[in-house]
């Protein structure tokens, strides 16, 4: 029997646990020996993978950084990119982007057409994934860096028609974004509602900072959570656990 790809561990996550656990790590806030403290603590929580990625890289740590995890991980690491930098053949696998919410084509097509080559080059699992912004109540990194305007958060129906454009292309997972440190996490009637039309497993992240709003995005119909800033201001496994058992449905 041949090993699973990254893909599918992700799916085998969500089958058996209901809800999967993402940790990103943006490589600007975590790195050197406090990611390496901290991931060797994770190891001993039920996270189930991370990603790996920023909307900008001021430190240029990003190689380092996936050194750094996959030296002290079994879990999948994945990256997350935040732009044509974040590529690397340390990682298990990259989210291929594609943000169908916004009309800027640098990042629906340009950017995947200079990363493709590079990717097979490499032979880096790209896993085609749909990026839906969603407007989080203030301006986010993700918003001003890819010149694009969000969804706004009561046109659940806009919101859908966009999840449904990118199942009908053929992508495999679709990102609710409300956007790094947002004010308002995705609303989980959006998420009811592209989860009860969409057959795409929803990845939800973006302003999550306690468990019991993690659970509620779960309840509505998240496939994987995602927390970056909560975890960065306090990185205690109890804080990831408490997160992780909110998540996990069984
Ligand atoms: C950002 O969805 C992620 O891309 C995580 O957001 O940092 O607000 O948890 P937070």
């Amino acid at each position: 029997m041949g090993t699973l790809s990254t893909f599918n561990k992700l799916l085998q996550i969500k089958e058996q646990r209901g809800c999967g656990y993402l940790v990103l790590i943006d490589p600007d806030k975590m790195n050197g020996t406090h990611l390496e403290r901290f991931i060797r603590s994770a190891e001993h929580t039920d996270v189930d993978a991370y990603l790996v990625g920023g909307s900008l890289l001021v430190n240029h740590e990003f190689e380092q950084v996936l050194t750094i995890i996959k030296q002290h991980t079994t879990k999948p690491v994945i990256i997350f990119p935040g732009s044509l930098f974040q590529v690397s053949a340390r990682a298990d696998a990259i989210l291929f982007l594609t943000l169908i919410s916004g009309r800027n084509p640098d990042f629906l097509i340009g950017n995947q057409v200079i990363a493709a080559p590079i990717l097979k080059r490499i032979g880096l699992e790209a896993i085609p994934t749909g990026y839906l912004l969603i407007e989080g109540g203030c301006v986010t990194s993700a918003e001003f860096m890819s010149n694009t305007r969000p969804i706004p958060r009561t046109k659940i129906d806009i919101a859908l028609a966009h999840a449904l454009a990118g199942e009908l292309l053929g992508l495999k997972l679709l990102y609710l974004e409300a956007g790094s440190g947002a004010q308002y996490s995705i609303p989980p009637e959006m998420i009811s509602v592209i989860h009860a039309h969409c057959s795409l497993p929803l990845i939800v992240g973006g302003g999550i900072r306690t468990p019991d709003e993690a659970r509620e995005k779960v309840r509505a119909g998240a496939s994987f959570i995602v927390t970056g800033t909560i975890i960065e201001e306090n990185s205690t496994t109890s804080l990831l656990q408490q997160f992780a058992d909110a998540i996990h449905m069984r």
